[in-house]
């Protein structure tokens, strides 16, 4: 949009006194926010109305994304960039005498997710809206995100994330649109005078679902689509029906919280309620829609695609036949071919374990109609597969079995399209996780690599290296990531490869300033800043990291003339709050840090730093200025991983095993420009098969790895007696799951391989900038494009070269 500084300071100057009844040198960081919001979403407002007219007029497809968990991060910076003013609104603010970045940093970030696979469905809304496909996002907007996480004596302590205590400026409450979704009570069939059966029900628990709309602004094209998180309310209440506080609790409860991934939170029946709430008022809200503009329904899947992010929606399925058996009046079979033909599903996991099921006992008595009606699933399913599969397999597969719904197995049955995340994740799903599934549905099966929004990732996280790059090779990127390729023309351009160098301690300083203000520890930017920022998880594996610091410490300890390349660890990592595994390693790293920061011996050689709630915007903050990108999971465990890829359009070099989407980075970058190591997934499923997998072979056969694991129980590191014989237990009486000791070699060895590399700066630099120009292919631009063409088959405007 077009806008210029003159027009932008008055208006910003009328908003504030419009809002807040005083003068903008009178107003707070917050209350510039509010107004700043407020403008842009008035100077939006256009785009939004018009993208959603034309979608209506032209009758286009649209795609709704359903994920029970959306990381946005924040969006004032995110929305003026895609607006085309950042540049204009950041100089009107200066001219006021205003500190931008302060008034984005009062922004919260709404923690509405876990961590990849919600910020997933956030990147992919805004390469939706930039791409100018009709997307659509349906979520839940939960009244509290994720906790916010403290360290108190190095262990994790929880707080409540209140985000919204002082509202939301983004969105939109549209109560005429809400519906009503119904839980519990009884139902029955009753048969109606033209043979149909209508369900009748009585004594239900109704919830007034309220969607909350907010706008997600597309790169530079006028394109705004809508994000729509819906709210649990009291029912209007027609004949003055009283209320008791239970049952407002019981309402209230529904979207109130955000549940960490964690397995024990299965099971938890205010989960299914969560589960349900979302897919129910998404789906009775889409086909409402449609009907307003269709008769029939026959083109209902040439109009709406329906994408589930993991299995926590599936309820969509049958949700969706209810609505059209129940509603609609439609044949069963007819009902099906619409639903299935609808819906597509989107699997981001390996572990078994880890799939989602619902004991039947709570299923029927929470959802009684959609509990029918996933029985008829199950009936139809097994009477068509018995006689072509046999009964084995057909009762492996089934959705109800062992007392469970079996919500992975629905959402393969009910579904078009089955995708895992990177490919050999999707080769996994087809030859372990679903393989029995794969064999009845092997035309469903494909894999979407996953992608990352690199406007936010490198456009605003990074400026500084926007700026070199647009000075090198044009802005065309900015539209195009893959066009970043052509940067790599210089990688014998000395001058520019020192200014790489200058961007990347450009950003150290950035980050070394918040780690001394918040942690008081000082760090220096002539260090190798190696960074590891994930949910924490024993698959992932950050006690390898912890291991390879122990050695280090206990080298100098032994060495103290000797030169060492300094070091700065950085850790970021929340661990679900019944995970004690997990919350035992945070302890361990805390405890690590305070023995090494503080040792004399030690000095700048090497600082470890676990940087509290790690999240969005600390994410935008650490990822500029890592030089090394930790991606070390058990080899198959990991599905894909996304910070691996915003870490490399970034210029950090991949220190990485070869799981997930490390295997599609280090080929797109070349084997050379990164470190790999450590167990294949053949080896670790050989392992597996064989069982022959023993954990203290690897440390009886290595003194220096038999040294670090003592130093877990020996009192070298303070504070862990606990801790430390848990985590050491895990590993040698438990025989180390993860295989972390198989794997500790290796890791070593490229560790050290990176200290004597880094040394050589201009090769480093050289391996910095293939990492950033080979990018480009991982911009969730090209994943949207790919399954808008061969899943969704939802057509979008922009040509991506
Ligand atoms: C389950 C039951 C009860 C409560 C919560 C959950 C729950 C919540 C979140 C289970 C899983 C999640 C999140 C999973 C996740 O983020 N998976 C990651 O998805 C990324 C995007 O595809 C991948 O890159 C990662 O590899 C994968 O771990």
């Amino acid at each position: 949009m077009k806008l210029d500084e003159k027009k932008f300071t008055k208006d910003f100057v009328s908003e504030v006194k419009a809002t807040y009844a005083i003068d903008v040198k009178d107003s707070s960081p917050l209350e510039q926010l509010m107004a700043l919001g407020n403008l842009i979403k008035r100077y939006d407002s256009s785009n939004w109305k018009n993208t959603s007219k034309k979608y209506r007029q032209k009758d286009d497809k649209q795609v709704y994304y359903f994920s029970i968990e959306f990381l946005p991060g924040r969006l004032l910076k995110s929305n003026l960039l895609n607006l085309g003013i950042l540049d204009t609104v950041r100089a009107g603010l200066s001219e006021l005498g205003l500190d931008f970045e302060k008034i984005c940093r009062s922004e919260p970030d709404p923690g509405l997710g876990n961590g990849g696979l919600g910020r997933l469905a956030a990147c992919y809304m805004d390469s939706m809206a930039s791409l100018g496909m009709a997307g659509n996002g349906n979520g839940i907007r939960y009244r509290y995100g994720l906790f916010k996480q403290v360290f108190m004596n190095g262990y994790q302590v929880e707080l409540p994330d209140d985000w919204l205590r002082n509202g939301n400026v983004w969105e939109i409450r549209r109560e005429n649109r809400a519906c009503v979704v119904r839980f519990g009570g009884h139902v029955w069939l009753q048969p109606q005078a033209d043979g149909h059966l209508r369900p009748v029900y009585d004594h239900t628990d109704d919830v007034l679902a309220v969607p909350y709309d907010v706008g997600i602004v597309g790169y530079h094209n006028g394109v705004t689509n809508t994000m729509r998180l819906w709210s649990a309310e009291l029912p209007p209440s027609a004949d003055q029906t009283f209320y008791s506080q239970a049952q407002r609790d019981r309402i209230d409860q529904i979207t109130e919280v955000l549940y960490p991934d964690d397995s024990n939170a299965a099971g938890r029946s205010l989960r299914l309620r969560q589960e349900y709430f979302f897919s129910s008022a998404g789906v009775q809200s889409i086909v409402r829609h449609y009907l307003l503009d269709h008769s029939t329904l026959k083109e209902f899947p040439r109009k709406v695609a329906i994408h589930i992010n993991d299995t926590h929606p599936t309820l969509v399925i049958p949700e969706l036949m209810r609505i059209l058996l129940d509603e609609c009046d439609c044949p069963w079979e007819k009902a099906w071919q619409i639903t299935t033909a609808t819906m597509s599903y989107t699997n981001h996991t390996i572990m078994q374990e880890a799939l989602e099921t619902w004991p039947i006992d709570m299923f029927k008595g929470l959802l009684p109609r959609i509990y029918q009606i996933v029985q008829e699933i199950d009936r139809r399913y097994r009477q068509e597969k018995l006689p072509i599969f046999g009964e084995n397999t057909v009762d492996k597969t089934a959705p109800l079995g062992n007392g469970q719904v079996r919500m992975a197995y629905l959402a393969v049955i009910g579904s078009h399209s089955v995708n895992g995340v990177a490919p050999l994740h999707t080769e996994l799903l087809k030859k372990d996780v679903l393989m029995d599934l794969y064999r009845i549905y092997p035309e469903r099966f494909n894999n979407k690599t996953n992608g990352i929004a690199d406007r936010r990732w490198l456009q605003l996280a990074n400026d500084p290296l926007s700026k070199l790059i647009d000075s090198k090779i044009g802005k065309d990127w900015r539209s195009n990531p893959k066009q970043i390729q052509t940067l790599s023309a210089f990688e014998n351009d000395d001058k520019f490869l020192q200014d790489l160098e200058k961007v990347k301690i450009e950003n150290k300083k950035n980050l070394s300033k918040y780690v001394k203000d918040e942690l008081g520890i000082t760090i220096g930017t002539d260090a190798i800043y190696d960074v590891q920022i994930k949910r924490l998880h024993a698959y992932k594996r950050q006690l390898l990291h912890v291991f390879e610091i122990i050695r280090e410490y206990l080298d100098i300890k032994d060495h103290p003339q000797k030169k060492v390349i300094p070091r700065v660890h950085i850790f970021g990592a929340k661990a679900a709050p019944s995970y004690h595994y997990a919350k035992s390693v945070i302890k361990l790293i805390n405890a690590l840090a305070d023995l090494v920061n503080s040792d004399k011996d030690i000095g700048n050689k090497i600082k470890v730093v676990f940087i509290p709630n790690y999240g969005v915007s600390l994410g935008e903050l650490i990822i500029p200025a890592a030089d090394i990108s930790e991606q070390i999971s058990t080899a198959s465990k990991e599905a894909s991983g996304t910070s691996n890829m915003k870490l490399m359009t970034n210029g950090a070099l991949s220190l990485a095993t070869m799981d997930g989407a490390n295997i599609d980075i280090v080929r797109a970058a070349g084997k050379e420009n990164e470190y790999t190591f450590g167990l294949t997934a053949d080896d670790v499923y050989g392992y597996y098969r064989r069982g022959d997998y023993h954990s203290s072979d690897f440390a009886n056969k290595n003194p220096e790895l038999q040294r670090i694991l003592n130093t877990l129980i020996d009192g070298t590191i303070p504070g862990i007696s606990t801790e430390g014989h848990e985590i050491y237990d895990s590993l040698i009486r438990y025989n180390d799951e993860y295989f972390v000791l198989a794997d500790y070699a290796e890791y070593v060895q490229k560790q050290k391989q990176i200290s004597q590399d880094f040394t050589n700066r201009k090769q480093w630099e050289q391996r910095s900038l293939a990492n950033i120009a080979a990018s480009g292919t991982f911009s969730a631009d090209y994943a949207v494009a790919r399954y808008g063409e061969d899943i969704w088959q939802v057509p979008y405007d922009r040509i991506l070269k």
